[in-house]
């Protein structure tokens, strides 16, 4: 007998392989929401758009008006198209509220969609009635119609575009205006501004307007220069006429956040790295920079990192504070207290009214894309789209770090971290300081 020994398993990349493969258990999806989840559904001529948001602590006072502000925040803004004067976005409370005040258990909102009226038989659930009228076959490129349909095995891009369309983002900010609710608990206030648009930069005051909101809703196109508001206006003025989109660039500020949410421990729990993935996923969104951004790669380390004073206030920074605010209030995947500062770019959308080159999939033939009505830009409301996710990032953060079933329990211990952080900073001798 040839007595060989089996060798053992080896995967492709050359070392043995110990144990076999196992998919990882399903918990893992959750890891980037670990206490606050929420889910959307609908589609953009659907009856409704619904959203649950599970994790909420009890005790959270909350109105339907607080929810329907944010919704009316992001139909506005210069260059969108014929669907928001349909529209009047407001919630119907369906489960975890009662007398004002969330249960604890997950919160379930609809908001209905007015212009399903138009498209009752084209959407129907059963039959197939209308359903084939307003068939998208001519793929617009820059949007998921191809992709989906292949993928999905489906011969109408509707099937695809109706919940690829950023109507969906409506739900997500009325999940976020729920965020925006508990962090307005602890002092936190989120606001935007538009710092670009179709190529035209804006040049924003240096200390930024507090309340930004209040400033930067009043204007059309949400920027803080009006010289470049007229600029962005004309700018949008001509690619209407010329069929053309435009794209843009977002500013988020999250002041009175606290020294110490998300960790560097582990590579999901770096608030840096949950706050890019969930703002990268508002369609049409291709890049997003904390802090200095890309410009910082560009830097010497002493023009980039914000030296550090001692600063005998008690408040959310745990007595020091920062020189500069290069970072954008996140070190090590850790905030430090000072002001979170987020942008986000967005591509410009993708249906042109003077369409691009595409394939007829019901014919093979070369075609121009399909043009839906759609919008000349949404940059404006990118800003409040955003805003909502960073607030559902920092809200889940918070939960994560002083945890609580109550707004009460969750608020005990924020205060004992912030004093302890204080207390520290107290126990120093004169001369240590
Ligand atoms: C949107 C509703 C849509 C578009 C836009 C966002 O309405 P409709 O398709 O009926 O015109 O205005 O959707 C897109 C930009 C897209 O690419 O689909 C909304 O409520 O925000």
């Amino acid at each position: 007998m040839g007595g060989r020994v089996p060798l053992p398993p080896i995967c492709l990349c050359g070392f043995p392989n110990p144990a076999p493969y196992r998919p990882l258990p399903p918990t893992t999806a959750y890891l980037f929401f670990m206490r606050l989840r929420f889910l959307t559904a609908g589609e953009s001529h659907g009856k409704a758009l619904a959203v649950i948001v599970e994790g909420l602590p009890a005790g959270l006072p909350v109105t339907a008006e607080a929810v329907d502000a944010q919704l009316r925040r992001r139909m506005q803004g210069y260059g969108r198209g014929a669907r928001m004067k349909i529209e009047s976005d407001a919630i119907e409370w369906v489960a975890g509220i009662r007398a004002g005040e969330t249960l604890g258990s997950p919160v379930a909102m609809l908001i209905p969609n007015r212009d399903w009226a138009n498209w009752e038989d084209v959407m129907a659930a059963e039959g197939e009635g209308e359903v084939r009228r307003r068939r998208v076959t001519r793929p617009r490129p820059g949007h998921a119609d191809l992709a989906g349909v292949l993928k999905y095995d489906r011969l109408d891009a509707r099937d695809i575009l109706e919940r690829a369309s950023a109507r969906e983002t409506a739900a997500r900010v009325a999940a976020g205006a729920l965020a925006r609710r508990l962090l307005e608990e602890f002092g936190v206030d989120i606001g935007s501004h538009v710092i670009s648009l179709g190529g035209i930069r804006a040049a924003p005051p240096d200390a930024l307007p507090a309340p930004l909101n209040a400033a930067s809703d009043a204007s059309l196109v949400r920027v803080l220069d009006p010289a470049a508001e007229r600029e962005i206006i004309a700018r949008i003025d001509a690619a209407k006429v010329a069929g053309d989109t435009l794209g843009g660039e977002v500013e988020v500020v999250a002041r009175g956040v606290v020294l110490g949410l998300g960790s560097h421990v582990h590579w999901d729990r770096k608030l840096d790295g949950r706050l890019a993935g969930m703002l990268m996923s508002i369609p049409a969104v291709k890049g997003v920079e904390i802090g200095l951004g890309f410009e910082a790669a560009r830097r010497p380390g002493s023009a980039v990192h914000d030296p550090i004073a001692g600063d005998r206030a008690h408040d959310v920074r745990g007595g020091f504070r920062r020189l500069s605010n290069h970072a954008g209030g996140l070190e090590g995947g850790m905030t430090t207290g000072e002001p979170l500062v987020v942008r986000v770019a967005m591509k410009p959308i993708a249906t042109l009214m003077a369409p691009l080159p595409s394939v007829d999939l019901a014919t093979g033939q070369a075609a121009n894309a399909q043009s839906e009505r759609s919008d000349v830009t949404a940059v404006p409301a990118m800003g409040v789209i955003a805003e909502a996710l960073v607030a559902l990032v920092l809200a889940d953060a918070m939960l994560e770090k002083f945890g609580g079933d109550s707004l009460a329990e969750m608020r005990r211990n924020y205060d004992g971290y912030v004093a302890a952080l204080g207390d520290r900073w107290a126990g120093l001798t004169e001369e240590g300081r």
